[in-house]
């Protein structure tokens, strides 16, 4: 029995990945009658029959699943914003960062179009997420710069892609392998909609046994369904260690006295675009939580 990646499933067929070779695979009958579902990232055992068709006889527990992309074992997500043109929306960002924590998935924050601002600018967009921990690299898919390094950190790992249209992840991915040929510009963004309906997710081969899926996440614009405002704090990881010294234990940092996060925010340690933004996804969850 070998080992692989399932790549993609279409028409009944799933496609597996196995030491450089693709294999493809049908379902032992007991898995069609189950009707369970197979997804992209999904680590299988399957037998070789004539090559290149094989059946697939098992699948491995997954570490996570997304919904959207339907992908399977997703380690990293590739968040991208542009440093200009379109200007970051930092509470978009701040908003995918929670989504992609709540699924256990590993940010990595890509700004694209370094070409476009200066080293100072660059270096105030990129502060507040290096302080709080956050891997981040700054890149020119138009120049060809920091690929390399982008790559580096993506070794060996299911991603996932998220991030606004226009701040260039077509042209990223062009970048980091010239054989994918993504369509890029306005021309492409008109038929994505249409076409990401119909399309199964496809995960494309970065080498190095890494893989990214080829429709973006994470998307959403309202927080997780499940998180509760008690849990918003664990979402900043620069807070943690200032947290420690608020008088409540409980403290939401929020209207409390002696909240040692507050004071920190008031003294310049901690960013305050990303507390103020903190400020309005916790008055989002308790809006919805209706405790006014
Ligand atoms: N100046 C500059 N423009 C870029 C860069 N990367 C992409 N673009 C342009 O930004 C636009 C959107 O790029 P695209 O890859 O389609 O973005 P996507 O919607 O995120 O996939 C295109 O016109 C690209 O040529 C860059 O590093 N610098
Ligand atoms: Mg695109
Ligand atoms: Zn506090």
């Amino acid at each position: 029995m070998a080992k692989g990646l399932l790549i993609k499933g279409y028409n009944g067929f799933y496609y597996v990945e196995s030491a450089g070779e693709i294999w493809t695979c049908s379902l032992r009958g007991r898995f069609r009658i189950k009707n369970q579902d197979f997804l992209a990232g999904d680590h299988v055992e399957f037998t070789k029959l004539e090559h290149p068709k094989g059946v697939i006889e098992k699948v491995y527990d997954r570490t996570n699943q997304l919904v959207r992309p339907a992908v399977a074992n997703v380690e990293k997500a590739l968040v991208t914003f542009a440093f200009a043109n379109p200007q970051p929306d930092f509470l978009l960002l701040d908003r995918i960062l929670i989504q992609v924590l709540f699924q256990r998935v590993t940010p990595v924050i890509c700004f694209n179009k370094r070409d476009l601002v200066d080293e100072a600018t660059a270096a105030a967009v990129m502060k507040p997420y290096q302080d709080a921990g956050f891997e981040t690299v700054a890149v020119s898919a138009g120049e060809n710069r920091g690929i390399e390094t982008l790559k580096e950190k993506l070794d060996g790992r299911i991603v996932v892609l998220a991030g606004p249209s226009g701040v260039g992840k077509s042209s990223i991915l062009n970048r980091i392998d010239s054989g994918f040929c993504l369509a890029t510009g306005a021309l492409s963004r008109k038929t994505e909609r249409g076409r990401h309906t119909t399309r199964r997710v496809e995960l494309l081969p970065l080498g190095n046994s890494t893989y990214i899926a080829d429709t973006p996440g994470f998307s959403a614009l309202y927080l997780p369904e499940e998180l509760k405002k008690e849990e918003l704090a664990a979402y900043y990881p620069e807070f943690a260690e200032a947290a420690l010294y608020c008088r409540f234990t409980s403290c939401l940092h929020d209207r409390e006295q002696d909240c040692e996060v507050k004071n920190d925010v008031a003294e310049g340690i901690l960013d305050k675009g990303r507390y103020q933004r903190y400020c309005t996804f916790l008055n989002e969850l308790k809006e919805r939580e209706g405790k006014y």
